[in-house]
């Protein structure tokens, strides 16, 4: 059984340990010549940035501390047991942001990292060994080898909210940790999506996949950037497995993060049906085959499907490892489902 997954970092991670977890159980490897499985994690990379003088792939970081079981799960980034020296030495050089703290451990990872890039190794390859250090059960994999880091438009936030401020293009780590989202985004962008490709290995872990599930990941800036990467859509429109989402708003709210702001920015409302139709239904050219909601949006069942998404409602809060891994279940089912009726 081949799982490829879409994820972004915090709540990416959540599902990912689920669905790792959920794969064990299901398909124990080799053992009574039951079927094997694998799974891959294609991992944005929007959230990616240089901060003094190191790179940081932030989602990356998220996923791979979180799978190893390293992370601090209090703040949802960065690594247990964290200090902070360097970081204080580096805010009394000035250098670095003020408001974005580089743990010690944390900095370990971004100079090996800065290290192999300087050495000549892509993203993908300096992924490979830095998972290469924990057995993490899954490959992550970047979705692409290209810096495409989001920058987000906003109004100049000096301009003191003056009618005809000027714009400026702000990071979107400083739009996300220094202004906590709360500048109005007028837009998106990615870098360089003149040149980005899918990186080695991603095209091919959907095309050869048995289901692609999309993680409750902010689905603007972590799985609307991994789409933005040419060849990404294309892949998943031609693949034969099917494509189940998870949505990552729950009776109207959002589970983490502030993927709403994120949202009413391009004019989608922060609802789980909403979010269904941004992503659109693979019949009509869209996304997805299967939609998992939660209960408590049971109501909106009947619509989706009659927009021709499989929809179904289940428990999706994912509170520790056995809800993470029944939510990851429930979308195997449905993925099933969707294999065989297409097999009918
Ligand atoms: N998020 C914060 O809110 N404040 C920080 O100081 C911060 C530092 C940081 C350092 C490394 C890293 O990989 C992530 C960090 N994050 C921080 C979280 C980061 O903004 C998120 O992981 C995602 O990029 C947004 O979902």
């Amino acid at each position: 059984m081949r799982i490829t997954v879409l994820a972004g970092g915090v709540g990416g991670a959540r599902f990912v340990r689920g669905v790792r977890e959920e794969a064990r159980r299901r398909w124990p490897d080799g053992q009574g010549g039951s079927e094997a499985s694998a799974v891959d994690v294609i991992v944005n990379t929007g959230d990616d940035l240089w901060l003094a003088g190191v790179r940081l792939m932030p989602d990356f970081d998220s996923l791979l501390y979180a799978l190893a079981g390293v992370n601090d799960t209090e703040r949802g980034w960065g690594r247990a047991g964290e200090t902070e020296r360097v970081a204080a030495e580096l805010s009394e050089w000035g250098v670095g942001w003020p408001w974005f703290t580089l743990g010690d451990l944390d900095l370990g990872t971004h100079l090996a990292r800065t290290s192999w890039l300087r050495d000549g190794l892509t993203p993908t390859q300096v992924g490979e060994r830095l998972q290469g250090r924990w057995p993490l059960g899954v490959r992550l994999r970047p979705a692409t080898d290209t810096e495409v880091d989001t920058h987000v438009l906003v109004q100049d936030p000096d301009a003191a909210g003056a009618s005809d401020a000027p714009t400026v293009e702000l990071h979107f780590q400083e739009w996300w940790t220094r202004y906590r989202a709360s500048l109005p985004a007028l837009e998106f962008r990615q870098r360089n999506l003149d040149v980005a490709r899918p990186a080695p290995g991603v095209a091919e872990a959907i095309a050869d996949a048995d289901v692609v599930l999309v993680a409750p990941s902010n689905p603007v800036v972590s799985i609307g950037t991994i789409l933005t990467i040419p060849g990404i859509r294309e892949a998943l429109a031609a693949t034969s497995a099917p494509v189940v989402g998870v949505s990552p708003i729950i009776g109207g709210a959002v589970v983490r993060g502030m993927a709403d702001a994120c949202l009413s920015a391009i004019g989608v409302e922060t609802d789980a049906a909403a979010v269904a139709r941004h992503y659109g239904a693979r019949s009509a050219g869209g996304l997805l085959d299967g939609w998992l909601v939660a209960e408590e949006d049971a109501a909106e069942v009947e619509g989706l499907r009659a927009h021709g998404f499989a929809a179904r409602a289940v428990p999706l809060w994912m509170r520790d490892l056995d809800t993470s891994a029944a939510l990851a279940g429930e979308a195997f089912d449905l993925a099933r489902e969707l294999r065989a009726d297409r097999g009918r």
